[in-house]
């Protein structure tokens, strides 16, 4: 089979999109509440002599890094950028603007931008500069990498992703309250890994009473740990608690029902800079959790790993606020009696009701099974 002359354009397009997405990947979790980006610049020969990505929000955005490293030699050559150029004042110009002063005469990108502020306008402003722009190039792949700003600008609550580990027979613990390892050191491993790329990690008051975890990143270099987030609606957990003597205090919140200040105090005794988020209760012992992600996106808290216990897991499978399931299956089975089911729900009679999910990836870790599932809508 010969390829079509179009076809090779499209190839190479895709082949330079995907650099650009592996440049953006190395700042997954860090450019909040910006969007992951790589750039790529092409001279009029084709030969690439500019690279970058974005790095922080505030910070110069990739493509502004790109052409700056290609100087004199973008004149007349191509841009590959996983997302649509902007074209607005924000902590930074518009990348539209440096684009057309560089004499690059091609613009490739993956997804628009459904920033209100640019929207397809960045496209636009391109193109009624005489620039070739081509739109879409690998879109599904860059929709993935950059889904927690997307839901997050669209909606402005962050990506909720709920990870457990459990056995074949879905025990999370030989019985109530006592803590149980399940999976391999390498399963934990990964859990760090995506401990480094949420801005956020949530756990209910059990995990902190019975496991008391730091919820930080060890076991990866170069990481940096997400924020801190404790749900306790009664105040049961202990003021003592690894999580609340964290070094950087500012970065752990405790989430409660209001009307509970006296018993705050201790909590702010062990760490002054606490932020204190109240929220409404749906029911005695129950806190508005979608109420809670409306909070959170209003800090700029795109991304939310939620190490859930069985009750926790229940009301975010319940109130259908769940953007992603990660799964991890250790190959043990605890028995009936006394040990823990992963997901406590309440009975589902009715076949219409059950709760169902698609597999969307799955990743032998050690002799652990990954498995990544979505909500089916
Ligand atoms: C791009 N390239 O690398 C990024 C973009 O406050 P600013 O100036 O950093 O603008 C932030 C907005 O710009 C952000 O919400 C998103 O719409 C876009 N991010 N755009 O062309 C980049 N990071
Ligand atoms: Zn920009």
């Amino acid at each position: 089979m010969s390829l079509e002359l179009d076809d090779i354009y499209i190839s190479q397009a895709e082949y330079y999109m995907q650099e650009c997405f592996e440049l953006a990947k190395n700042a997954l979790g860090r450019t909040s509440p910006n969007p992951i980006v790589g750039a790529i610049v092409l001279d009029k020969e084709g030969v690439p002599v500019g690279r970058g990505f974005h790095q922080k929000s505030g910070e110069d955005h990739a493509e502004v890094i790109a052409i700056k490293e290609a100087g004199e030699k973008a004149k007349g050559g191509t841009l590959f950028v996983s997302l649509e150029p902007c074209c607005h004042f924000g902590k930074t110009p518009p990348c539209t603007d440096l684009i057309i002063k560089s004499g690059i005469s091609q613009v490739y990108f993956s997804n628009y931008d459904p920033n209100p502020l640019v929207n397809a306008s960045g496209e636009q402003k391109l193109s009624e500069s005489n620039i070739k722009v081509f739109s879409r190039v690998l879109e599904d792949d860059g929709e993935e990498l950059n889904k927690f700003f997307l839901k997050w600008i669209k909606t402005k609550l962050p990506w909720v992703t709920l990870k457990q580990a459990q056995t074949l027979d879905a025990k999370v613990s030989l019985s109530k309250g006592k803590e149980t390892s399940i999976t391999s050191e390498e399963s934990k491993v990964e859990v760090h890994r995506l401990r480094n790329t949420y801005d956020a990690v949530l756990v209910g008051s059990n995990t902190v009473n019975v496991d008391d975890p730091e919820l930080t990143v060890r076991l990866v270099e170069n990481s940096r740990n997400p924020k801190r987030i404790v749900l306790d609606v009664n105040l049961e957990t202990s003021p003592s608690a690894k999580i609340y003597k964290s070094k950087k205090y500012d970065e752990v919140f405790l989430v409660t029902k209001s009307g509970q200040a006296e018993k705050l105090k201790e909590y702010k005794t062990q760490n002054p800079l606490i932020n204190i988020v109240e929220v409404d209760q749906i029911s005695e012992g129950k806190l508005d959790l979608k109420k809670l992600f409306i909070k959170l996106g209003e800090q700029n808290i795109l991304s939310v790993l939620v190490e859930a216990g069985p009750n926790l897991a229940g009301e975010l499978i319940e109130s259908s606020l769940i953007d992603e399931y990660i799964l991890f299956m250790a190959p043990k089975i605890f028995g009936n009696e006394k040990s823990v089911l992963s997901v406590h729900l309440p009975q589902i009679d009715n076949g219409n009701s059950i709760k169902e999910f698609r597999i969307i990836n799955h990743k032998l870790i050690g002799n652990d099974l990954m498995v990544s599932l979505r909500p089916k809508p």
